[in-house]
C-alpha cells in the first residue's frame, strides 16, 4: 500500500471508549511520538506491554488523573505502530483532558478508522478484516456479532486465500499448458484441468452461501407484503412495526403507495414493505399503485403472500421463479368457527387453497400445509411464529456452517470471481479456446483481490475507513 505509507509518519490520538458516563476511559495514541508522549505523561521510561499503575500529569506536573499506562512496540500492537494507552476514568471532561494533553505533546486528532487503517496498511489485517472490525462494533445481533469475529479474525480471508492459490496454480498450470501448445501432446485437453476449475467453482458457491448470510444479518432483508385488496397487508405492516404507518380500512384499495418501514427483530434489522393490493381495476392511480407493488416485488428479498382467512383466494401473482415467497393466511380469528383452537383450517380449505397457491406462483410448488402461516393482527395469533419465520429465513439461528460478515461490495466481487472462473470452466469442458480460460482466471482473482483489499483504489479505502467511529 506505498501510496498511503506517508500517512503513518505522524501520531494519532482519540478517546477509544464511548461517550458518557464510564468506570475506565481509553485514551489511545499510535505513531512514532507514542514513547515520548508515555514519558512526558506518566514520568516514566515504560516497560514495554505491561501495566503502569500512575498518575497522568500535565506539563506542570500536576496530577491530571490516576489510572494505567500500557506501552505496545512496533510492530507488535493493534496499528503495527508505537501504541500507549492510557486508561483513566471515564468521564468526558477528565478524558477530554487527557487527550488535550496527548495533543499538547505534539499527536494529532485521528480521523474515524485511522487506527484500523493504519493496521491495514502495516499489514496486521486485511481489508475484509477492517471492515468487520467497524460491523463487529455495530453489530446488533448475537448472530452478526459472531459472523463478525469469525470476518475479523481472518477465517473468511483465509477462505479467500485458499481459493486463491487454487486460481493461481491452475492458471500456471494453464499458460504452461499453452507455451507446449505445439507440441505433440494437448496439454490443455486434459479432463483433469476441468475438474480443477469445477472445485474452484464449488468453493466459490460455498463462500457465497456464508457470505450471503453474513450479508443478510448485517443489513436485514427486503419482505414485501403483496396480496389482494383488503387482505391485511398495511395491517400486519403496522402489527410488525408497531406503528400506525399505514392507513388500514375495509375499503378495497385502500394502499395505493408503496410504504416502507424498518423494524428490528431479535437485532435483526428487516426492511417491510406495503404494498397496493392486487387487483385489475379501472382507477389510473390505483394502477399506479400497483405497477409500484409490482416493481416492489421484483426487488425483493422475500415475499409475504397474504391470503385473507375469510375468502382464501390468491390474486395473479407473476413473481419471479427464483424469488422465495411464503403464504401467510391472514384474518385467521374470522376463520375462528371453522378453524380448530390453534387457528388451523378444515383440511379441505387447506388443500383448496395450496392447489391454488400451487398453480398461481411456482416457489409454492413443493409447499406443505405445516409451512403455511396463519395469523390474525388483532388477536396477536400466529404473530410469534411469523416472527420467527422472517428470523429464520436470516439464517438467524442456524447453526449451519457459520456467516462471515460481508457486505455487497464483497458478494458482487465472488460472484464476479465465480462467474468468470464458470466461464473458465466452460471453455475447458467444451474445448472453446481454451487458451482464454486463463484470462478468465485471471478476472477471478483481480476480484478477489478487491475483497481483501490488495491493489485497491485510495477512494475505496476511505469510504470503508471514513464509516468507522473515532478512536477505533
Ligand atoms: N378481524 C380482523 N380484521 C382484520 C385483520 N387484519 C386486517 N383486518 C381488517 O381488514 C380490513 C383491511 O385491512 P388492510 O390492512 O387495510 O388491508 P390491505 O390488504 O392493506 O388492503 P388494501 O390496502 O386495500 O389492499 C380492515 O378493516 C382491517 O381492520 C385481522 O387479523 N383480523
Ligand atoms: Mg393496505
Amino acid at each position: 500500500m506505498s501510496g498511503l505509507a506517508s500517512i503513518t509518519t505522524d501520531t494519532i490520538a482519540a478517546i477509544a471508549t464511548g461517550a458518557g458516563k464510564a468506570g475506565i476511559g481509553v485514551v489511545r495514541v499510535s505513531g512514532p511520538l507514542a514513547v515520548d508522549i508515555a514519558h512526558a505523561i506518566t514520568g516514566e521510561t515504560l516497560a514495554v506491554r505491561h501495566a503502569h499503575y500512575l498518575p497522568f500529569q500535565k506539563e506542570d506536573q500536576q496530577t491530571l488523573d490516576v489510572g494505567i499506562a500500557l506501552l505496545f512496540k512496533a510492530p507488535h500492537s493493534y496499528t503495527g505502530e508505537d501504541v500507549l494507552e492510557l486508561q483513566g476514568h471515564g468521564g468526558s471532561v477528565v478524558l477530554d483532558m487527557l487527550l488535550s494533553r496527548v495533543l499538547e505533546c505534539g499527536a494529532r486528532m485521528a480521523r474515524p478508522g485511522e487506527f484500523t487503517e493504519r493496521a491495514f496498511i502495516n499489514d496486521k489485517i486485511d481489508l475484509a478484516q477492517a471492515e468487520a472490525v467497524s460491523d463487529l462494533i455495530d453489530s446488533s445481533s448475537v448472530s452478526a456479532a459472531q459472523a463478525a469475529v469469525r470476518s475479523m479474525s481472518g477465517e473468511f480471508s483465509k477462505s479467500i486465500v485458499a481459493v486463491q492459490s487454487e486460481l493461481t496454480a491452475l492458471r500456471a498450470w494453464l499458460e504452461a499448458a499453452l507455451d507446449f501448445s505445439e507440441e505433440e501432446i494437448d496439454f490443455l485437453a486434459d479432463p483433469q484441468l476441468a475438474k480443477r476449475a469445477e472445485l474452484i467453482v464449488e468453493q466459490f458457491e460455498l463462500l457465497l452461501d456464508r457470505a450471503s448470510q453474513g450479508q443478510r444479518l448485517r443489513e436485514g432483508l427486503t419482505i414485501v407484503i403483496a396480496g389482494m385488496t383488503n387482505a391485511g397487508k398495511s395491517s400486519l405492516l403496522n402489527a410488525l412495526s408497531g406503528e400506525d404507518s399505514a392507513i388500514v380500512t375495509d375499503i378495497e384499495g385502500t394502499t395505493r403507495d408503496v410504504l416502507h418501514e424498518q423494524i428490528t427483530l431479535d437485532g435483526v434489522p428487516m426492511h417491510i414493505v406495503d404494498t397496493a393490493g392486487l387487483r385489475d381495476t379501472q382507477d389510473a392511480v390505483e394502477q399506479e399503485g400497483i405497477n409500484r407493488a409490482r416493481r416492489a416485488i421484483d426487488a425483493a428479498d422475500h415475499v409475504l403472500v397474504l391470503v385473507d382467512a375469510e375468502r382464501l383466494s390468491l390474486p395473479s401473482l407473476d413473481i419471479a421463479d427464483g424469488l422465495p415467497a411464503t403464504l401467510v393466511v391472514s384474518k385467521i380469528d374470522l376463520a375462528r368457527n371453522e378453524a380448530d383452537a390453534d387457528g388451523n383450517l378444515p383440511d379441505e380449505q387447506v388443500q383448496q387453497l395450496l392447489h391454488d397457491a400451487q398453480s398461481a406462483a411456482k416457489q409454492f410448488s413443493d409447499l406443505s400445509a405445516e409451512r403455511v402461516i396463519s395469523v390474525s393482527v388483532k388477536t396477536g395469533q400466529g404473530m410469534d411464529s411469523l416472527k420467527q419465520h422472517l428470523l429464520s429465513l436470516v439464517g438467524h439461528d442456524a447453526q449451519v456452517e457459520g456467516a462471515f460478515i460481508a457486505r455487497r461490495r464483497h458478494l458482487d466481487a465472488l460472484s464476479k470471481a465465480k462467474h468468470a472462473s464458470l466461464a473458465a470452466l466452460d471453455r475447458l469442458r467444451t474445448s472453446d479456446m481454451p487458451e482464454l480460460a486463463a484470462e478468465e482466471l485471471r478476472q477471478a482473482q483481480l476480484a478477489l483481490d478487491s475483497v481483501t483489499g490488495r491493489f485497491d483504489s485510495e477512494d475505496l479505502l476511505g469510504e470503508i475507513f471514513g464509516s468507522f467511529c473515532i478512536g477505533k
